[in-house]
This record gives C-alpha cells, structure tokens and sequence, in this order.
C-alpha cells in the first residue's frame, strides 16, 4: 500500500538534497547487518571487543558536535509570540529559506535513507508515526534502537494517515551551517548540519517533545519530559509516578531503582516504563494514563557503574551503541565514573592517544569520555523493564513529582495543595547548575517543568493546558516535589539518594493511598519526620529536621525571583498562576 503524500514528500525532498540513491529502511536484521558493515567499512562506526562488547558499535562524533545546541534551535511559527520567550523563533519561511540553502545539493554522492519510526507501541490509537529522512547510517541504526521501525510502522500509517516529516542531513557538519528547526504548523521538522542525537534523532527531542507538546494542547494531552516507573509493594499493588527533572538531576538512575535491602526483603520492587518522555492523556475513566514513546535509551555515560545504577549497566552489556566514550586498544569501552580500571592505553572521544593519568600541557587531567558521551541501548534489555511497555493504554498515573537541585531551598519532599497549586509548583521549579553546565556554579535557572528547551509553543499557555487538563479530570495525580540534594552548611548532602529515593517515594503513594497524615506548611504538605522509612538507614534525627524544614526568609526570596520569571510572559500568564502566587506569599506571612 502506497501513501502518495509521503511518496512525494520524500520525492521533493530527494529533489532538493540530491542523493545518489534512496533506500527505504524495513527494518530486518539482514538490513541492519548490511548498514553496519557498510558503516564499519567507511569508519563511521568501530567494533569494540564482541566478546566483552556483544553487538555493540562505537562511534564518535565531529568534536564540534557533542551536545544539543539550543542556541540554534528555533520554533518556526507565523506568529512570534506563539513560540514565546522560552524558544528562538524564525518565521516558517526563513526556516525553509535558509536551511533550503544548505540542504540543497548536500547529499551529493550520499545515500539518504527513509525511516518510517512508531513513537508508542504499533497499533495504539495514541501513538504518532514520523519519517525520518536522513544520510547518516549512525541515525538509521540509532533510531533502530529509540524507535519502532520499518515496515510495520507503514503499514500503521497505511494509505493516507498523518506522520511528522523529519528531515536530517549531516551537509558539512559546520557549526556554522547548523540549524534545528520546528514547523510545529506542518508537523515538519529540518536538522541540517549536525551529527549529535539529540540533534538529529528527531523522533526525541523534536517530535516527543517540541512538536507532541504543540500537538498535546490543540487535542488535549500532555507530551512531557518526564520518566515513568511502577513501585511494587509488598501486597502486589503496582502504583505508577512520573517525575520531570532537569539534565544532571538523576533521571535515569531514578527510573531503574533498585530498592535498599530492608525494603527487598519486604517485596518492594520498582519497574522501569521510561527514563526521559511521557505521553499522558486522560482515559474513559477520567484518570490520567501514560505511556513511554520511546523503545530505547539514550543515557549519559559518565557515572553509570555497578553502584549507581546496576539496571543501565546490566542493559548497555549488549546491542548498544556507544558515542563519545574511550575505546582501550583491547577494543574495551570506558568512561570516567564506570568503577572499572580503565584501558592501559587507548583513544580518547576526540580520537587522540589516551591513557589513564593523562594531563595536558598545563598539568590538568585529560578526560577520556566527553561529559555527554551516550549510550544507546533497548528498553528490552532492561532487567526492571515493565510488562506493560507495549500496553496500548499505557499506565494509570498515581502522583506526578517535580524534581531539581536545590542546595538549601525545597524541602526533601512536600506536596502541593491540589491540582492548580502543583502546575504553579512545577511552573517555579529551577535547578541549580552543577560543573558540568555552562553558567555560574550553584546559580539558579528556572526550568518549567523540567520542560524549558522542549516546550514547542509559549510556556504561557503552556501552563493554562496544564491547568485546563486538571478540571478535566475527576481524580488527577497529586502533585509533589522533592529534591535529592540539600545540604548542610558545610556543604554535605544531608540525603544519600539512589535506591533510598524509595523512602519517600513511598511516602509519596502512601499520600495518594490517604494512609498517611502530613505537616501543612506555606509551600505544601511536608512529611512528619517519623513517616519517613529510615530503617537500615543513618541518617540522624537532626538532618532529618533539617531536610524537612521550610525557612520564610529563603522563600520570601525565592519569590521574587519567581514573579520576575513569570513577568517575562507578561499578559499571556494565566491568572490562576498569578492568583497561586499571591497565596504563597499571604501563607509565608501566616504560617510562616
Ligand atoms: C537528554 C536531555 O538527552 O535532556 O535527555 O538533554
Ligand atoms: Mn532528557
């Protein structure tokens, strides 16, 4: 069966790109055998150590081009103020003008391949179809991993169905050629002149997010940067979070927690539905149901070990393709922060001679993995992957938890109110930048959500969506917030995180079960400290203390720097957020 809108889409865009040849990708393990070799012949891709490594490829990127670039990223809207002060905006017809120009001729002599990929299990009314049409194998074989490909995606699509038109191209892989641009109007995206995932799988970043967020408001859903897992408990309930933090706040460790011994032992156990994307929408029960678009996962690297998170290293053992990381002589992979001994001798991601204890030319240190090399692995492989990965309907969706790093502001964990008060929670949600962000160390930067580089539209409305989905709802998900990373004044963590974030994670269903009464407090519900599980845990009574409390005058604070946020909306902020922000103000002063 033929769709005649991508057949001439593909068509024009060949037109203009001018491969030598186009190949329909099907998706066959033949056809991955055949990409990979070709790959390997051309050196775009290197094989590690198969006997360590099983079915894994390496690659490294143009050093130019490790990271998404959200400077050259823009929202291609007729009307600027519909993209909003969160994104770049370009008018449709610059985009196209301007990216036409560098696309135009750019696959001379190159093959470009036409993806057909499924974001969600085939066969769900709620999943969205995209092709990607790109001339890089590296992008097929990643997709391949991220995505469900091939044929059974056009067979989904059949004869006349929607999909978003994804277009990539390396052309020079010049940073100065480099464009990312949204058409949220004709469900289009054009990446040219980058070869970085985030940058060119567009069915992530680009489509899950920029574009399904656009498209969630106009039909009524929620496309998030969020993570989904099940918690077990011991009577065989399994109860579903989603939770949004910004990069570099332990959103995959999250994802595949494994419970501390004492709560093993008990029969807790936690199951993995997703690590970075949420697609939510409101079911005929009038709940709020999830599922994870996405088939793989596309992990930060550097600090993945048997300690920190068992789950991604047991899942990266095969399959997996590896960007950016040091490659030993052996053909061994490693990165900084593995617990492994790393390679006598090998090359570092740039390519260069690399050995353990290297330092450059004014005595620093040389790392071996890039801060951003990846991993690309399948959700399959994953030990605490869910049985409910491929379930047409997704998950219900218990509580939502909204998550950053705050050194002495939020609490460990508080809840909000209700509905409304949790979208104002997550609309004033910052992080602090950690060393491996540009910017001043600890300065604060408000992230949304955790959706600031992915929203697709302007944030404004943006939270009136948010606000409008929970009247729509009969029981919606509470709505937490929690943070990982206080300390005391000497600078020391006052929580150990990892496994133990199950502590109050608990907390956190038992608040949804009403089995658990709780402190009213300015900026929510905060635990009574003896309703935190600490057992087998040494954390003292003071710490705790400290970990829960609300200070007015770190607040008061905080909410200035909250309404000059909200100001740059300007009339657009809807009243409610307005109305929510007042309230904390007139509760620090009552309750204090
Ligand atoms: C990611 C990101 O790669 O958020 O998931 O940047
Ligand atoms: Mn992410």
């Amino acid at each position: 069966m033929r769709h005649s809108g991508l057949d001439s889409w593909v068509e024009q865009m060949a037109d203009m790109c001018k491969p030598e040849r186009i190949v329909w990708i099907t998706g066959t393990e033949e056809e991955k055998q055949r990409l990979t070799e070709e790959a390997l012949s051309t050196g775009e891709l290197i094989l590690p150590d198969q006997k360590k490594w099983p079915g894994c490829l390496y690659h490294r990127t143009a050093q130019n081009d490790v990271a998404r670039t959200e400077d050259l990223t823009f929202i291609c809207t007729t009307l600027r103020d519909d993209a909003g002060p969160n994104n770049n905006w370009m008018s449709p017809e610059e985009g196209y003008r301007r990216a036409g120009a560098i696309f135009e001729g750019s696959m001379r002599g190159r093959t470009m391949y036409v993806v057909p990929f499924c974001m969600g299990p085939i066969g769900s009314p709620f999943s969205k179809v995209g092709v990607e049409l790109t001339d890089s194998i590296y992008v097929v074989l990643n997709l391949r991993i991220m995505t469900r490909i091939g044929t059974e995606v056009l067979e989904q699509l059949g004869a006349a169905g929607e999909f978003t038109k994804c277009l990539h191209g390396k052309a020079e892989l010049d940073i100065k050629k480099r464009l990312i641009l949204h058409f949220p109007e004709d469900n289009a995206i054009w990446s040219v002149g980058s070869g970085y995932g985030g940058n060119v799988l567009l069915n992530k970043k680009c489509l899950a997010l920029r574009i399904a967020s656009f498209m969630a408001r106009q039909e009524g859903w929620l496309a998030e940067h969020m993570l989904i897992l099940g918690i077990e408990r011991p009577n065989g309930q399994i109860q579903y979070i989603a939770g949004a933090f910004p990069s570099a706040c332990g959103k995959t460790n999250l994802a595949m927690l494994i419970p501390p011994e004492p709560f093993k032992e008990r029969g807790y156990k936690v199951w993995t539905i997703g690590d970075d994307i949420a697609w939510m929408r409101i079911d005929t029960d009038g709940q709020l149901w999830g599922v994870n678009p996405e088939a793989g996962f596309f992990g930060v690297a550097p600090g993945t070990s048997m300690k920190t998170n068992p789950n991604a290293m047991e899942t990266v053992r095969k399959n997996t393709i590896f960007t950016n990381v040091v490659l030993g002589k052996d053909g061994s992979l490693w990165w900084e922060g593995m617990d492994v001994e790393p390679p006598a001798e090998g090359w570092d991601w740039k390519g260069n001679p690399w050995h353990p204890g290297k330092k450059d030319e004014e005595g620093k240190p040389v790392v071996g993995a890039h801060p951003n090399s990846r991993f690309t692995a399948p959700l399959a492989q994953c030990p605490s992957r869910s049985f409910r990965l491929d379930h047409h309907h997704g998950v219900p969706i218990s509580a939502i938890i909204f998550g950053g790093r705050r050194a002495r502001l939020a609490p460990l964990v508080y809840e909000s109110f209700n509905w409304a008060h949790g979208v104002y929670v997550g609309a004033s949600m910052a992080s602090e930048r950690t060393a491996a962000q540009f910017g001043k160390l600890g300065e604060v930067r408000r992230d949304p959500m955790a959706m600031l580089p992915f929203c697709g539209y302007n944030m404004a409305d943006y939270f009136e969506h948010w606000l409008r989905m929970g009247v729509r709802m009969n029981r919606p998900p509470r709505i937490f917030n929690v943070n990982w990373f206080r300390q005391d004044d000497d600078g020391n963590y006052l929580w150990p995180g990892f496994g133990d974030n199950i502590r109050v994670l608990e907390w956190i269903l038992a608040r949804c079960n009403r089995e658990v009464e709780a402190q009213k407090t300015a900026i929510g519900f905060v635990p009574k400290p003896e309703d935190i599980d600490l057992s087998g845990l040494d954390v003292s009574p003071e710490a705790m203390q400290q970990l829960l409390t609300v200070n007015k005058e770190d607040w008061l604070e905080e909410a200035k720097q909250i309404d000059a946020f909200f100001q740059t909306f300007g009339k657009r902020l809807p009243l409610e957020l307005h109305a929510q922000h007042e309230g904390l103000l007139r509760r620090l002063d009552v309750i204090g």
